[in-house]
Formats: C-alpha cells, structure tokens, sequence
C-alpha cells in the first residue's frame, strides 16, 4: 500500500484539517486568516476560461499517424519522406453551436481536429466531419454562427433565424443538404468520416506546389443515428459521443481512419471547372481521384480532460514544411482567427501547455508573457541576428512562390457561382428511402418558421433537384 499523500496548500504547505473553517469560537465568525479557505475559494472562482465561441463541446484522444504511401514527389515534409514513419497525434472531436455542457447527439457538422506533433513541428488539420462549409467568405461567418446561437431577446435557438440566414445565403445548400441528411448525426465519433475541407497545398523541394484536400475514412463504417433516438439519447446522456469514444479506448477497441489526398497540380486551378479554392464544392473524385497515404489510429485517453482536451489549441497556420495553405478566403481568414482565439481564451504561452508542446525543439524569441511556465529562454539571446549564438533563419527550404493577380477589391463572392449542381448531386446519391429522411428532418426543422422564408428556401431546393423542392413543400403543406 503506497503512503497516503499529505493535501497541501498551492504553496505546498500541509494541510492538517480540510473539514472545518477557522471560527471565533465554535459559533463565531469564520477568520480572515483562513488562508486555505479564501485559496480554495479564490481559485474556485478562476477554474472556468472562455470556452470556445464555436465547437464549445468536445472530446479528445491521443493516436498516431502512420505514413502508407510515398509521396515526397509532391512534399518535402520529413513526416512523408517514407513509408513507415510515424508521429503522435492529439485529436479533438466537437460539436459546432452549442455550449460546453450541452448535449452530444445533436444535428450539427462535427469538428474532427488533428494535431501531428511532426518532428519539424506541429502541423494541424483542423476539419470537420463534412467536405464543405456554409459559407465561402469569412466577412459572413459571424453572422452565420449568430444566427445558429441563441435569440437576443429571449436567449432561444430559434429556427426562424437559422432558416432566414440560409434562406438569404444560398451558397449554404450544400453543406445543408450535408446537414439534414443522415450524416448530421454520427451515432458514434468513430463512425464518421474527417476532411480538411479547404483546399490545402503541399510543396517539393522542387519549388513545386500542389493543391491538395485532406480526407480520413473512417475503418468503423459510417453509421449514423436517426433524430427520435438521437433526441432520446440527448435527455438521457448528453455525454454519449465523449462517452463512447473513452470507452472504446479504454477496453483497446482503437479506432482508425485511412488518411486519403486529392492532390491537383497547381497548374489545373486556373481553369479548372469550378473555382477549387470554393469552400462550398467539392472537387469531383473522378477529376481528382483519392490516393491513400496514411492510417490514423486513436490508442490513448487524456488524464485529465480539462488540461487536454479544453486547453487543446489547433491552428490551421501550424504548417512545417512541404504543407502550405491556400487563396481559400475561408481558411485565410482561420490563419489568424485560431491563434487569437487562444490568446484570449488560454493565454499568450498556449503554445507552451503540454497538449499543444511540439515534440521537437522549439527556439522562438517570444518571451515573457503570463503562465510562462518553460524557462522563458533561460539565458538565450532575445534578438536576432545576434553575435551569441541565438537559433537563426537557415532552414534550407522555403515554400515556393504563389503568383497573384488582380486588384485588391471586394469582389462579389456569389456571381457566377453554381450554389445548386452540387447540392443536387448530394440528393440524387441518396437512396429515396434517404431523400426522404432528408425531407422529412428539413421540414420537421422548418415548422414554425415564417412561411416567406420557408418559399425562399424551397425554391432553392427546387433549383437543386425539383424532387427536393418538391418534397420539403409537401411537407410544410405549401402549395407550389
Ligand atoms: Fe472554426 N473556429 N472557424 N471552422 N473550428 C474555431 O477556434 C473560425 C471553420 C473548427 O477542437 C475557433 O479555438 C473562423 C471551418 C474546429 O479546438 C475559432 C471561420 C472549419 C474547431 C474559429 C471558421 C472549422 C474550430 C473557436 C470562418 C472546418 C475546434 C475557438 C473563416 C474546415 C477545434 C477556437 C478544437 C474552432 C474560427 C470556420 C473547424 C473562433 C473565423 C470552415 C474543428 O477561432
């Protein structure tokens, strides 16, 4: 039997008794010299930080990434140098629109962010379970998640605003269409399919670059959960993904996902049939098909959720070489909107907390800053150049180039845009068992919603497939 830990104070000072405050007298006043009752207080008050604007609720694991395929000819990334390599991965599944306490089992896309702790740094592929987004320009994003939040009256949902919002944004029928069908609720995190969704890029030592979109297919088979049982298990366990996904390491059923790429030479861009930097389509697999190049598997659960999985930090700009980003606006926009996040919601030096910490040295000339708890650079220089030996710039490689043109405007990102072919081809795959299911989850979701905005909508389904149209119609007992 190991010896019972003594309790201390934060200050490491031994705790004698945790029961009972200090009073004057057994029924007097408690003393202001009850340093270790104001300390737990004081720090009960400090436990909660900001929880995250979007994809509050989550669930994490620890796994490794397996390279499967070469394909140093289109990166220079030591991670995909040969087959075989490996690195650790910290993953983390969320929820998008509600906050940290709510329920798992809600239609809603689920975010599937991965960090590859590469020995040239951490490279993040911060995606979600669907291949699309709602929106392709970032100036709509805030309105877009407000109008998903809650009613600034009554502090509701409300489907009225999410309708009227998709209704008025008509580039957000695809991943709608994504949303109401089937895939809207995983029955488990392991049952679903990951994609970085944007177009990426990866770049050779060669100097050349190509764009590149990220897929994982889930090893577990897709499966999903039908809205009454997914109601149900929302009352009865609002854990019950986060639950699932712990269980299942816990008794070693690891579950796994092949990592696929499109990969298109930089070249095809230019004139490529739709614009591929369009967070709204899909580049067709029979225009670019999927090559395998590697095995994801989830194998360790956090110790500690709070200090993992809520104090995980993932950003799209975390790209060591032979990765790189693209002109998608959408995921401009992300380059710098998840490292603010983190400043503001974990502090300066998140990079430093364990789960972020890379598996490789880090030699920055960012110093100070609170919770510095990695020895600030001990007695390095502060400022480079420098005559001391301080870390420089002499990594061999750099990406290569990106050739622009136009003028700097604000260039209207809805003209000549296709918002209906895709989301059309989306409803023709399903079986007209799963039409059906998508129907009926739209109009169960849009009763009650004014009808002006439910004509709007179905007359985008109609320019979608006239038998999607047709059928939400139907449904809301509108006659077209
Ligand atoms: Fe996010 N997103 N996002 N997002 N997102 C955040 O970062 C943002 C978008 C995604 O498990 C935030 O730490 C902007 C697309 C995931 O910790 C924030 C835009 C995709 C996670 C943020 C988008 C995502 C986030 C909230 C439009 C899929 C959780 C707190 C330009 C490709 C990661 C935070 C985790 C989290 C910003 C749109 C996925 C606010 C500005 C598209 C998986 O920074």
């Amino acid at each position: 039997m190991s010896k019972q830990k003594t309790m201390t104070t934060a200050a490491g000072c031994p705790v004698a008794d945790n029961q009972n405050s200090i009073t004057a007298g057994a029924r007097g006043p408690v003393l202001m010299q009850d340093v270790h009752l104001m300390e737990k207080m004081a720090h009960f008050n400090r436990e909660r930080v900001p929880e995250r604007v979007v994809h509050a609720k989550g669930a994490g694991a620890y796994g490794t990434f397996t390279v499967t395929k070469d394909i140093s000819n289109y990166t220079c990334a030591k991670l995909f140098s040969k087959v075989g390599n490996s690195c650790e991965t910290f993953v983390r599944f969320s929820t998008v629109a509600g906050e940290l306490g709510s329920a798992d089992t809600v239609r809603d896309p689920r975010g599937f962010a991965v960090k590859f702790y590469t020995e040239e740094g951490n490279w993040d592929l911060v995606g979600n379970n669907t291949p699309v987004f709602f929106i392709r320009d970032p100036l709509k994003f805030s309105d877009f998640i407000h109008s998903q939040k809650r009613l600034p009256d009554t502090g509701m949902r409300d489907n009225t605003m999410q309708w009227d919002f998709w209704s008025l944004s008509p580039e957000s029928l695809h991943q709608v269409t994504w949303l109401f069908g089937e895939r809207g609720i995983p029955r488990t995190l392991r049952n679903m399919d990951g994609f970085g969704s944007h177009t990426f890029s990866l770049w050779n030592e060669l100097g050349e670059r190509f764009w590149v979109k990220w897929h994982l297919k889930t090893e577990q088979g897709i499966d999903c959960m039908p809205a009454d049982e997914a109601a149900r298990i929302a009352g009865e366990d609002p854990d019950h993904h986060r639950r699932d996904l712990h269980d299942a390491i816990a008794r070693g059923d690891n579950p796994k996902w092949v990592v696929k790429i499109q990969i298109m030479p930089e070249a095809d861009a230019e004139n490529y049939k739709l614009n591929p930097f369009d967070l709204t389509k899909v580049w067709p697999y029979a225009d670019y098909p999927l090559i395998e190049v590697g095995e994801l598997e989830l194998n360790r659960n956090p110790v500690n959720h709070f200090a993992e999985v809520e104090q995980a930090a993932f950003e799209p700009g975390n790209l060591p070489p032979g990765f790189g980003a693209s002109p998608d606006k959408m995921l401009q926009a992300r380059l710098l909107s998840y490292p603010d996040a983190h400043r503001y919601r974990i502090g300066v030096n998140y990079a430093a907390l364990d789960v972020n910490k890379p598996r490789c040295p880090v030699h920055t000339y960012h110093r100070d800053g609170q919770t510095r708890f990695d020895g600030n650079g001990a007695a390095e220089p502060v400022y480079q150049p420098n005559s001391f030996n301080g870390a420089t710039d002499n990594f061999p490689v750099q990406e290569p180039p990106l050739r622009i043109k136009g003028d700097a405007d604000r260039y209207d990102h809805r003209e000549g845009s296709d918002d209906y072919s895709q989301a059309g081809d989306l409803f023709r795959l399903m079986t007209p068992e799963k039409q059906q299911e998508l129907i009926d989850n739209i109009v169960a979701a849009m009763q009650g919603v004014p009808q002006e905005i439910q004509l709007r909508q179905v007359g985008h389904f109609m320019k979608a497939d006239p038998a999607y149209g047709e059928g939400v119609a139907r449904g809301l007992k509108i006659d077209f």
